[in-house]
């Protein structure tokens, strides 16, 4: 009896583990005007594209950190996106419109890890929408610091 519910427990663990918390769970959506009704991504697809990095201060972090992920025009192209608008959801139902030549003009990213570690839900993960605000004086601007999504975790092209 006690056997059986051990082993039950570690095979409940073993199949759930990976699922709840690992990197195969979908945790972005991108849907509206690409090349399919709609794409999903998980840590894994997102790390097996181009990375880049990018080192910038924030407006709710302390000093510069430095941030890895995918240039957010390398992502909308991979689903065939044309708009001239993204719409980005996330997890805190917090809304708001990107305009595309963002990520034409800037090398915005969207980032899954910071200084080395994962984004972490109960931060500013698994996603944020990370602009290079040290590069350029325009974008040390709040028009552009709400456009910087945390908990994304949909793209809807328009
Ligand atoms: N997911 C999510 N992202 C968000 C927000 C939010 O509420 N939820 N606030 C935006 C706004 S209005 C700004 S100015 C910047 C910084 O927000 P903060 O200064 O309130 O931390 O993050 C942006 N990204
Ligand atoms: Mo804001």
């Amino acid at each position: 009896m006690r056997n059986k519910l051990a082993l039950w427990l570690a095979t409940a663990l073993l199949t759930a583990g990976p699922v709840a918390g690992g990197d195969t769970e979908t945790i972005l959506r991108i849907t509206g005007s690409i090349d399919q009704p709609a794409a999903t991504f998980d840590l894994e697809s997102l790390r097996a594209m181009p990375q880049t990095t990018l080192v910038t201060s924030t407006v709710v972090t302390d000093g510069t950190h430095r941030f890895t992920g995918v240039l957010m025009r390398d992502l909308l192209d991979s689903v065939g996106a044309s708009g001239d608008i993204v719409v980005a959801t996330a997890l805190n139902d917090y809304i708001v419109d990107l305009p595309m030549s963002d990520f034409h003009d800037y090398d915005v990213i969207l980032a899954h890890a910071m200084d080395g570690a994962p984004l972490e839900r109960d931060d500013k993960g698994p996603l944020w929408i990370v602009y290079p605000r040290d590069d350029h004086a325009e974008l040390q601007d709040i028009r552009y610091d709400y456009r910087w999504v945390w908990h994304l975790s949909g793209l809807e092209v328009r």
